[in-house]
């Protein structure tokens, strides 16, 4: 399957629960429609959710689950190399030689980093600050052309590009150098509660995020409680966040331009067009939730999904870490 003259995608997903909307829109939508064109490798993160504390059985049970979503949402594990990070030991061996590349001063500045021990402040843990380390190795292991992720990790993608460039200038050209690939609409859902933040998994308000395997009635509740504001006018604008976030949804659930939402519910009042945006949620997500069920009743096949995905990435990573070794001069 490897065609070295095909461009590389790798990009990844935390097991830290049921995927949101904002993980559909902003990352693996995008992933599904890259797959003709690259060769693309998607990790279920397992190692990066360890910076949070965690049941263990729990979360063998997410890291399974993430990957039937992952085939729910329609990656193909033909076209796709999907694996478990934890699988493909090379990962956490270049974590340790780029450890000793970054500087300490621009983990400092990761915006995520201070987020995350703003939340956990009981566990700001060594690894919850070197977490976008092992996220460059995870990239730069496979000479990544182009990552596909939402806007949060811009940050952490230039910092891979920058940590590359420091190895190459220090030992010779190695690692290919990845550009982010952000869509250009939904790059940022954001919580449905308060839309001047993400929608995130661990969104401590559940009512703020779409999680895609909510049931129906679940869905309707939460989209009907979503915060707009007093004007009653489905317009675009910054002024607008609650309304510009679902317009947002809206556009790439069905998969039509803003300006044609903006036409369709012009006068309309926020009623009419949030009762047709759950509808066309909850229409969107059934076949997503149909086909979930079917994976997970099947654990024979989605272990044959992640040795076959795991043995694939470990041949790459093999090539890339001997290089990495002969160049920094390890016997
Ligand atoms: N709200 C979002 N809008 C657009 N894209 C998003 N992504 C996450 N939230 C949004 C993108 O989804 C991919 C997978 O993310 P992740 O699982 O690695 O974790 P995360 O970025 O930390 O996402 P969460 O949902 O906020 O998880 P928790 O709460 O566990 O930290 C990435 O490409 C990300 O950009």
């Amino acid at each position: 399957m490897t065609n070295n003259d095909e461009k590389v995608i790798f990009s990844g997903a935390q097991p830290t629960g049921t995927l949101t909307l904002g993980n559909y829109i902003g990352a693996i939508q995008n992933w599904k429609a890259l797959e003709n064109d690259y060769q693309c490798l998607y990790s279920i993160v397992d190692l990066h959710s360890l910076t949070i504390r965690h049941d263990p059985k729990a979360f063998r049970e997410s890291c399974l689950s993430l990957l039937a979503q992952f085939l729910a949402a329609g990656l193909d594990p033909e076209r796709n190399t999907i694996f478990f990070q934890s699988h493909v030991p090379q990962h956490t061996e270049l974590n340790w030689i780029l450890n000793c590349v970054a500087y300490m001063g621009e983990l400092n500045r990761m915006t995520q980093f201070k987020e995350k021990s703003e939340r956990h402040k009981d566990n700001i843990n060594a690894g919850l600050f070197t977490y976008p380390v092992l996220q460059a190795a995870d990239i730069l292991l496979y000479q990544t052309n182009l990552v596909p992720v939402g806007e949060d990790q811009k940050q952490h993608i230039e910092l891979a590009r920058d940590i590359a460039i420091r190895f190459n200038n220090a030992y010779g050209d190695t690692f290919q150098l990845p550009e982010i690939h952000v869509p250009k609409v939904g790059a940022r859902i954001m919580s449905l509660q308060e839309p001047t933040k993400k929608m995130s998994k661990s969104d401590e308000d559940i009512n703020g995020t779409i999680f895609l395997l909510d049931s129906d009635k679940v869905i309707t509740k939460k989209v009907k409680r979503a915060v707009t504001d007093s004007e009653n006018k489905v317009v675009y604008r910054d002024e607008q966040p609650g309304i510009k976030n679902l317009m947002t949804i809206y556009s790439k659930l069905a998969n039509i331009t803003i300006q044609q939402v903006e036409e369709k519910y012009t006068d309309q009042g926020y009623g009419n067009f949030k009762k047709d945006l759950a509808e066309l949620m909850v229409e969107s997500l059934r076949p997503f939730k149909e086909k979930y069920q079917q994976y997970m009743d099947n654990p024979d096949y989605l272990e044959e999904i992640y040795k076959k995905g795991a043995k694939r990435a470990t041949t790459i990573a093999e090539r890339t870490m001997k290089d990495v070794k002969e160049k920094i001069g390890l016997v």
